[in-house]
């Protein structure tokens, strides 16, 4: 039976051989976790030609650390970008000054935070699923890095397995596939958008 629900697939072939990726995983639930990490960084490199050296992987504990390790990662590369004081200026063989020349200050074209939330018997999960989709809009909104959201929250193990393809129903799909997806499509869009 075919469904409404689900992502249309994107409209133009985008090309990310020059994209650099940052993927931030969680190490909670690290069967779902893996299997999502692989499922958005096969569509990117075999459907996208991004380049496995152009992604940068990550992990951290759980879910609730995905925002803040990744807004230090984007930060510490900018920084690293960023040519010393000294090489701003740059003298042609007059002696001329010719201006600083451009400095990259974006490392990385977009991020992928996932992680994988199976619902407990405690707050624990609210609080978590509320810290990581807020802190991880809020990165990207800070940034100006795209951060797309890789975060399952699950009611139970079936439905995470379900999620990252591991299932063992017909509709099982891995959601990192939509991730990897919608990550070539943001970073080359807000390219064009700078
Ligand atoms: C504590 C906790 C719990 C109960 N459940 C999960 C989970 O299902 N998925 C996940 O990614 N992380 C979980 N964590 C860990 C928190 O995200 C976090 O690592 C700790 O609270 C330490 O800040």
């Amino acid at each position: 039976m075919s469904t409404v629900k689900g992502v249309a697939p994107p409209i133009e072939k985008y090309d990310g051989s020059s994209l650099r990726v940052l993927i931030v995983h969680a190490r909670w639930n690290a069967t779902v976790v893996d299997a999502l990490v692989k499922g958005a960084i096969d569509t990117m490199t075999n459907e996208y030609s991004v380049k496995s050296e152009n992604i940068t992987i990550q992990s951290v504990s759980g879910s609730y650390e995905l925002p803040f390790a990744t807004q230090r990662l984007i930060a510490a590369s900018r920084l690293q970008a960023t040519p010393n004081a000294a090489e701003l200026f740059s003298t042609t063989s007059t002696g001329e000054q010719t201006g600083p020349p451009p400095v990259n200050t974006q490392t990385f074209d977009v991020a992928i935070c996932i992680g994988v939330l199976i619902k407990g018997s405690t707050m624990h999960f609210e609080y978590i699923a509320d810290a990581a989709s807020n802190g991880i809009m809020r990165v990207g909104l800070d940034s100006g890095v795209p951060c797309v959201f890789g975060v399952l929250t699950c009611l139970n193990e079936d439905q995470a397995l379900e999620r990252a393809g591991l299932g063992s129903s017909e509709k099982k799909h891995n959601h990192g596939i939509d991730w990897g997806h919608c990550a070539v499509e943001l970073a080359v869009k807000n390219r064009g958008w700078m």
